[in-house]
């Protein structure tokens, strides 16, 4: 195996760990065969540079009627940008990109492959094809280390329309940063001419942060497992087929979407609500075309064509019928057809009465009195100093159960905790000296040293995440009051208030 002095540690354990794999495909890793031994039939044919395109552009249709010698430079790079409006995301690309960039080719062609890792990339990369046959569909052939550039040769066997992807350990990680695109392999006579052609990709994001929660989001290896992601999104963010960056028809065109599911995990049932497939080539195989679809299940790592012509005007909306994702989790655009529009496919709405039109009215009154009336109340009992005290009493007890349930196993049930190890609560002097840093202790954890009446402890406290906001305001309340600790109270405000603290 041949090893590069710039492969860092992590690509070392990634090398390994591919190796592992590799075995399966019972050929060495990063073994350097040289240049393969052409034919003079292929020598013969033409040599043409692929041109690649970024989402949701397509590259144009294939004209000639006979194979060429392809080359296609893929260039990975590992890139921060948009996930969500405020968050961002370090994406690990093919071509700067999420989905990674559109490589199509014509049955029969010989493709000369360069994957050029750039040399800003933290980690080596490699690319499985699934167009490809043989070994990894490539990945055996191309795991390169930053700064460097590898090259096989395959020729494209069976037309369809095929995923790609980083096959390099742990690979869910890499697919779920978003190393995934689309190579389309026409077939030799060709596909149906159509007017717009569009590159969709859906891919599921495990972000440490709740859905849109600002600032750089990293990989959640825990959410991956689960296959919990925080995102499920059309082409690598929120929004990235939405307003301006929209896809567009004209009245009257035939649309085809090239759509595929890079994942790692999810499955998606895509559907374009308001329009209807006219053919779908299922599982992108053009053998098999079906007619008339209103929804298409494309599953991981694998893709679908669909052809239909826009007839009426309006914006259609891109989904995942699994319609959390569309609406909670980013699975969302949309096609703006523009034209005139004919009333018999579609009338618009026709006609708008009053329909319980002065009892809505007058419930959206007396709503508004009802809040203004509950919101009295909750100022009168802020100001009754006995109410405030049998808030807290309140509190007090569901604190108490919060810390038999969490804190005694360390803290114990007398808050006195254990010498070296875990710092006492009662009485302790850090707890009492600051309100707002035992919210934060309790939410974000502790770690370093602490010197708590007088005694340093250094270890570890673990973060509990798993408590909700009025849970945390309940259990530092009790900290706070028991053990003859007079510490005032704490309220969900307040919790909100030091959660919304950057760091
Ligand atoms: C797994 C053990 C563990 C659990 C469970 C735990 N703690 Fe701690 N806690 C620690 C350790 C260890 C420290 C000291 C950390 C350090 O050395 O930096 C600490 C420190 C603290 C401190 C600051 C030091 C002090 O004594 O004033 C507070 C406040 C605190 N914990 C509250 C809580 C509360 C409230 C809970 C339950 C919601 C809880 N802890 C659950 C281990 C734990
Ligand atoms: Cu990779």
């Amino acid at each position: 195996m041949k090893t590069s002095p710039s492969i860092p540690l992590a690509g070392l354990l990634c090398a390994a760990l591919f190796s592992g794999q590799a075995l399966i495909a019972s050929e060495p890793v990063g073994e350097v065969e040289g240049p393969v031994d052409l034919p003079p039939a292929v020598l013969a044919m033409p040599v043409e540079t692929a041109v690649l395109t970024a989402p949701p552009h397509v590259p144009p249709p294939i004209t000639r009627k006979h194979a060429a010698r392809v080359v296609v430079h893929l260039e990975v790079r590992e890139v921060e940008s948009r996930i969500a409006d405020g968050a961002t995301y370090t994406f690990w690309t093919f071509g700067g990109t999420v989905p990674g960039s559109f490589i199509r080719i014509r049955e029969g062609d010989v493709v000369e492959f360069h994957l050029n890792n750039h040399p800003s990339s933290k980690l080596p990369h490699n690319i499985d094809l699934h167009a490809v046959t043989g070994p990894g569909g490539g990945a055996t052939s191309s795991f390169t280390a930053p700064g460097h550039s590898s090259r096989f040769t395959f020729k494209a066997l069976n037309p369809g329309l095929f995923v790609y992807h980083c096959a390099t350990a742990p690979v869910p990680m890499h697919v779920g940063n978003g190393m995934y695109g689309l190579i389309l392999v026409e077939p030799a006579e060709g596909l149906p001419p159509v007017d717009r052609e569009y590159y969709v990709m859906q891919g599921d994001f495990y972000t440490q942060g709740r859905y849109g929660e600002p600032g750089l989001q990293t990989f959640d290896m825990a959410k991956s497992i689960d296959e919990h992601p925080t995102y499920v999104l059309l082409n690598g963010s929120v929004g990235a087929l939405v307003g301006d960056n929209a896809l567009t028809a004209n009245v009257g065109e035939t649309v085809r979407l090239y759509f595929g599911v890079g994942g790692p995990n999810l499955t998606s049932s895509f559907h374009v609500i308001g329009e209807i497939f006219d053919t779908v080539y299922p599982e992108a195989s053009f053998s098999t075309p079906q007619h008339n679809i209103q929804t298409t299940l494309v599953p991981a790592g694998g893709a679908s064509v669909m052809d239909f012509k826009v007839e009426a005007p309006g914006t259609f909306i891109l989904v995942d019928h699994a319609l959390s994702r569309a609406f909670n989790k980013g699975t969302l655009g949309m096609l703006k057809v523009s034209g005139p529009s004919d009333r018999v496919v579609y009338s618009g709405k026709e006609i708008d009465a009053i329909y319980l039109g002065d009892q809505a009215e007058a419930g959206t009154a007396a709503q508004k009195r009802e809040a203004e009336l509950e919101k009295k109340i909750a100022a009168e009992i802020k100001n009754n100093p006995a109410i405030a005290s049998l808030t807290k009493e309140v509190q007090m007890e569901r604190g108490k159960r919060v810390y038999m349930q969490v804190c005694f196993a360390c803290h114990l049930p007398d808050g006195k905790g254990m010498p070296k190890v875990f710092p006492p609560l009662a009485k302790s002097d850090y707890l009492l000296a600051d309100k707002d840093r035992a919210i934060r202790i309790v939410m974000k954890g502790l770690t370093g040293p602490v010197t708590v009446n007088g005694e340093t402890f250094n270890s570890a406290m673990p973060a509990q995440s798993q408590l909700n906001d009025e849970q945390v305001a309940d259990v530092v309340t009790y900290i706070l009051n028991e053990w003859g600790n007079d510490g005032g109270s704490v309220t969900t405000d307040d919790v909100r208030r030091v959660k919304s603290e950057t760091n």
